[in-house]
């Protein structure tokens, strides 16, 4: 267990311990770093500083949490509102996999409760004013989440298609949904969230006839960003196109 914390990571050091015996240490390695003469001009120093960031340090170290239990992490990003709780309530009556849901919302437990109504164990972060999820917030989470009796863990990023991309928590892969009711001029508006996605969810599907939305033109958009993007459309009453997200998962499973 660690000194401080209670997770089961001893090798590895944590933002609240005070680094001892540690090489992930982030003043640590800057130390070695300005020991180096060669990388000890501002500019090289300076990218590193940013390559150690101390979020990307703490992603990595929650990554090998994952790790160590064969656990796959799925950061699920979209708008407030695309259906990311919606996907996860119905996957829990059809995956084959057992999975978990880290939920980051501003403020209420409404889709922890949502989830564990559902026999899911769900941890719910609070950010308060907080944007996005960060790897710390989520580390602390997973002292909550035990990874033993799970296969996936999904993290339920804030809803906000901007800021959550640039953040790293430790997860695998990254799926974004985007829906139907947003209008298809969301991909090329925000591609640095979809750049980042493995893969994309077109999500209210069944409400196509309603919307003026052109669901090509979106998808074009999606490869001109991200040539080989996997694209998913999703309807919620549709049980086939939930079971693809899942096989897509399972594929990425078994994969690794
Ligand atoms: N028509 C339709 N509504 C959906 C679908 N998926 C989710 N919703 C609705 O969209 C609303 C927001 O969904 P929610 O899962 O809470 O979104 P989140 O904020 O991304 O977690 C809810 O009222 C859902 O019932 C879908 O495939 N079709
Ligand atoms: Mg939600
Ligand atoms: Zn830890
Ligand atoms: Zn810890
Ligand atoms: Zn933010």
């Amino acid at each position: 267990m660690c000194k401080d914390c209670g997770c089961s990571l001893t090798e590895h050091t944590h933002h609240h311990d005070n680094g001892e015996n540690s090489n992930h240490n982030h003043h640590g390695a800057m130390e070695n770093i300005h020991a180096n003469p060669q990388l000890n001009d501002k500019k090289t120093v300076d990218v590193i500083k940013k390559i150690l960031d101390k979020n990307d340090q703490e992603a990595l170290h929650n990554r090998v949490h994952f790790d160590e239990h064969n656990v796959l992490a799925i950061n699920l990003m979209s708008s407030p509102g695309s259906g990311k709780t919606t996907l996860l309530e119905k996957m829990a009556d059809l995956t084959p996999f057992k999975f978990a849901v880290i939920e980051g919302d501003l403020e209420t437990s409404r889709d922890a409760d949502r989830l564990k109504a559902k026999g899911i164990n769900a941890y719910q972060i609070q950010t308060g004013s907080a944007c996005h999820l960060d790897a710390f917030m989520v580390h602390k989470a997973l002292h909550h989440v035990p990874l033993e009796p799970i296969d996936v863990c999904f993290v339920e990023n804030v809803g906000n298609l901007v800021c959550p991309a640039s953040y790293d928590v430790g997860t695998h892969i990254n799926i974004v949904l985007v829906s139907v009711p947003e209008g298809n001029d969301k991909i090329a508006k925000y591609p640095v969230m979809f750049r980042a996605a493995d893969l994309i969810l077109i999500t209210k599907t069944d409400l196509l006839p309603h919307f003026d939305y052109d669901l090509e033109s979106e998808k074009k958009d999606a490869r001109i960003i991200k040539p080989n993007v996997d694209i998913i459309e999703v309807n919620i009453k549709d049980e086939k196109s939930i079971q693809k997200v899942i096989d897509w998962i399972e594929f990425k499973r078994r994969m690794r």
